[in-house]
């Protein structure tokens, strides 16, 4: 933040010189108009339109993308959030929108594409019976719609199709986003637009552009990094609210609930995933989302909550004794997690990895850590026991993209978490924090939430004591 560098590169190739017009504008112009149904802030639009930019400086070819359509899921609790690439691209958070980007230099193969234009936003139609349900949508036509969106071009989403059928006539690639075939074939919405765009332009060969966005989106602009300074001050707040309030017979979900109570009032507009307390043996498990379990003296409870803020997701996790102290065994497995974390912390800088061999790898320090430290019941070591990846990146998707065998580089928001999962003896721990890494070391945006199991056990014995206080005057 203070590091201006991540403002810079703000500049735009000459042919963008409509849409400079249009960011000069919306800098002007502080506040947008009141959206009742927006819930985030956004970046300023020469933000985007610089990743756009850059985006579009590495293709040979056009870049077909679809907004989600918000018919992705039938749950009647679902809330609209925006396909993330999309957002990375625009910070446009409505339904139904497409975005085309021609690729840079090249706006001449375009021909037919009136203006020389390089790239365009689709949005759906006016729809004044719809929005008595819904609310307001953007919608090409309307005042103001270049310096809300960022765009010097903004259409109608039915124009697409004949638009696609032109660039076809003149391109024999399109980039998009194809299905992820990890996620067992795709997401309906990829595999959707896909099959759309293989039948208007039936000759085009679709490649994917999924990793030069996914290469973008690791390095922070200072508006993602504050966003993720909010959403990790807002998880930190709600950790120490579950410091003060964890004791026995309380239920897992009941905790859960108070933290995201906490996010909400202080401005999260969501969970950036859901919410993980785990008490005794379900502190073991690393996804558990029952939350079903009464807490019970002499348990540890694991939890792995994060506020979302603007979209970007923070992901910390503090492993708490439920009756406010550690017993020996609890407290000897927590520093071994406590040691591994901190061997790893102070390792953090641009040139380290998460790989799980070699030299960089910050993953081999807090396993040979863990490894060294402890015994199980049968006196082997615990490596066995730290069963996942050490870290990850953050920001749009709490799991963001990144590569665990590329070198960190200044500007990637990263996770630190060791654990160790005892099933045989209900006892998970996990310490996980948030790492700004810059371009001397790292920034731990986490640091305010403690770690230390002394400071914690101080923090509940001293809610403990007042809520005995309370309960004595009776102002409980
Ligand atoms: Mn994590």
């Amino acid at each position: 933040m203070r590091d201006a560098r991540w403002w810079s590169g703000l500049s735009l190739n000459p042919s963008k010189a409509a849409i400079a017009a249009a960011i000069g504008l919306s800098i002007a112009c502080v506040t947008p108009p009141a959206r009742a149904q927006e819930r985030r802030d956004r970046e300023p639009n020469s933000v985007y339109a610089d990743r756009r930019a850059k985006l579009a400086a590495q293709v040979d070819a056009p870049i077909v993308l679809f907004g989600f359509t918000g018919r992705e899921e039938s749950a009647q609790t679902y809330m609209f959030e925006q396909e993330e690439n999309f957002y990375y691209l625009t910070g446009h958070n409505e339904e139904g929108a497409a975005l085309l980007i021609l690729p840079k230099g090249r706006e001449d193969t375009a021909k037919g594409n009136q203006e020389g234009l390089t790239e365009i936003l689709f949005l759906p139609p006016k729809n004044p019976q719809k929005e008595r349900w819904n609310g307001v949508r953007m919608s090409p036509d309307e005042p103001g719609i270049h310096e809300k969106t960022g765009f010097a071009v903004v259409r109608l989403f039915p124009e697409l199709r004949a638009e696609v059928e032109k660039l076809a006539r003149s391109h024999s690639s399109f980039f998009t986003i194809l299905p992820y075939e990890k996620e067992l074939g795709g997401y309906p919405h990829e595999k959707e637009w896909t099959a759309w765009l293989a039948e208007v332009a039936p000759q085009v060969k679709l490649k994917d552009i999924r990793p030069q966005v996914s290469s973008l989106r690791q390095v922070k602009s200072a508006g993602e990094i504050a966003f993720l300074q909010r959403a990790v001050d807002l998880s930190v707040d709600s950790h120490l609210e579950a410091m003060r309030i964890m004791r026995p017979g309380l239920f897992e979900y009941q905790v859960a609930s108070r933290m995201v109570e906490i996010h909400t009032m202080g401005g999260s507009e969501a969970e950036g995933y859901a919410p993980i307390v785990g008490a005794g043996f379900n502190s073991t498990v690393l996804h558990y989302d029952k939350l079903a379990r009464k807490i019970e003296d002499g348990d540890v409870v694991l939890l792995d909550v994060g506020a979302q803020f603007s979209g970007y997701s923070a992901d910390i996790t503090r492993t708490l004794p439920a009756n406010g102290k550690f017993t020996p065994r609890q407290r000897e497995i927590y520093e071994i997690v406590l040691g591994a974390q901190n061997a790893a912390l102070a390792a953090v800088k641009p040139g380290m990895d998460f790989c799980r061999k070699g030299d960089n790898s910050l993953y081999k320090i807090a396993y040979d850590y863990i490894n060294s430290h402890g015994q199980d019941r049968n006196g082997q070591p615990l490596g066995q026991y730290f069963i996942h990846g050490l870290g990850h990146n953050i920001g749009l998707n709490v799991h963001d993209p990144g590569e665990s065998c590329k070198p960190l580089v200044p500007g990637m928001v990263i996770t630190i978490e060791p654990g160790i999962y005892m099933p045989e003896e209900n006892l998970g721990v996990r310490l996980e924090d948030d790492v700004l890494v810059t371009e001397t070391g790292h920034k731990v945006l986490s640091e305010r939430l403690p770690r230390d199991p002394e400071a914690i056990e101080r923090i509940m014995a001293e809610a403990a004591k007042q809520r005995s206080r309370s309960r004595l005057t009776g102002d409980d």
